[in-house]
C-alpha cells in the first residue's frame, strides 16, 4: 500500500459548506454537523471497481467494536417503491441513467449525513465516486446525454458547496478489471450479467485517474492504495496490517 496526496479544492469547497451550514443554523444539516464535530468522528470510505471484495473488507472490521459499517444502499436502488432503477439502467442506460444516479445521489447524501455513534464510519464507496466515476462514466461513453450531465453535476455541485461532508481517508481497493471480472461471474447477481469486460475496464481507468494518476477529479482525502487482487487469506492479511493506520485516519 502507499499513501497518496490529496488536493486543496475540495477542502476549500467542503470549508464553505461548513461556514454556510453553521450561518443558516436553523436546518437538520446543521444539527448533524455540529454533533459531528463535537465527536471527531473519523470518516473512511472504501472504493474500488464493480466486485473488488469491498464487502470482504467492511466484514473485516465490522468485527472490530468503535466502527460502523455503512454499506452501499444497493438495496434501494434495486427496489424504490417497486421499481428497479439498477436493472433498467443496466438494460438502457440511456433512458435510465439519470434516474438510477439521481437516486445514488440522494441515497449517498444519506449516508454521508448518518447519524452513527460510533468513533470511526466506514462506508462503501461515496457520492464523490459515485459522481466521478459511474455518472463520469456514463457521460464519457455516450450513454448519458450532455442535458442529464448537466443537470446532475449542477446538483452535485451544490451540494458538496453547500453540505459538509467530511472525509479523512480513502482506501482503494485495487484490482485488474480481469479479477474483477472472474469475481462477478461468481456472484451472479441477476442485474449484472449484462456487465462485460470493456464496462469494468472503463470503471477501472476511472478509479485510476482520480485516485492514482490525479487527473480528473478533486480527490476529497488522503488514499490508501491496498493492491486487492489476492485471495481471501491475504487480503485479510492485508487489512490486519493496515488495521490501525485506517482506524487512526483522522490524524493524519
Ligand atoms: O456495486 C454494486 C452494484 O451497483 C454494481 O452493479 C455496480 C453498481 N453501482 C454502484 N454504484 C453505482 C453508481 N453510482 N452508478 C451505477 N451503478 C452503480 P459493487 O461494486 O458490487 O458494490
Amino acid at each position: 500500500g502507499s499513501w497518496r496526496r490529496w488536493r486543496k479544492s475540495p477542502a476549500r469547497n467542503q470549508r464553505r459548506a461548513l461556514s454556510n451550514n453553521i450561518i443558516n443554523n436553523n436546518n437538520i444539516i446543521t444539527e448533524k454537523l455540529v454533533r459531528n464535530g463535537d465527536n471527531k468522528k473519523t470518516v473512511v470510505c472504501i472504493e474500488g471497481n464493480i466486485a473488488s471484495g469491498k464487502t470482504t473488507c467492511l466484514e473485516y472490521f465490522s468485527k472490530t467494536s468503535n466502527i460502523e459499517i455503512l454499506t452501499e444502499p444497493i438495496s434501494k436502488w434495486r427496489n424504490v417503491r417497486g421499481h428497479n432503477p439498477l436493472g433498467l439502467m443496466y438494460q438502457d442506460p440511456r433512458r435510465w441513467g439519470i434516474t438510477l444516479q439521481t437516486y445514488v445521489q440522494l441515497t449517498m447524501l444519506e449516508r454521508h449525513l448518518a447519524a452513527t455513534s460510533a468513533p470511526v464510519m466506514m462506508m462503501e464507496r461515496s457520492i464523490f465516486s459515485a459522481k466521478y466515476i459511474f455518472v463520469e462514466n456514463l457521460f464519457q461513453s455516450g450513454k448519458m446525454p450532455e442535458v442529464d450531465y448537466a443537470v446532475l453535476s449542477e446538483w452535485f455541485d451544490w451540494i458538496t458547496t453547500n453540505i459538509f461532508l467530511p472525509v479523512d481517508l480513502i482506501v482503494y481497493l485495487q484490482t485488474s478489471p480481469q479479477t474483477c471480472h472472474e469475481r462477478l461471474k461468481q456472484r451472479c447477481r441477476e442485474e449484472e450479467k449484462v456487465i462485460p469486460l470493456e464496462y469494468l475496464e472503463s470503471i477501472h481507468q476511472l478509479h485510476e485517474d482520480w485516485l492514482i494518476r490525479c487527473t480528473s477529479s478533486p480527490v476529497p482525502a488522503p488514499v490508501l492504495v491496498i493492491p486487492a487482487d489476492h485471495d481471501l487469506q491475504k487480503m485479510l492479511h492485508q487489512y490486519e496490517e493496515h488495521r490501525d493506520k485506517i482506524l487512526t485516519a483522522s490524524n493524519l
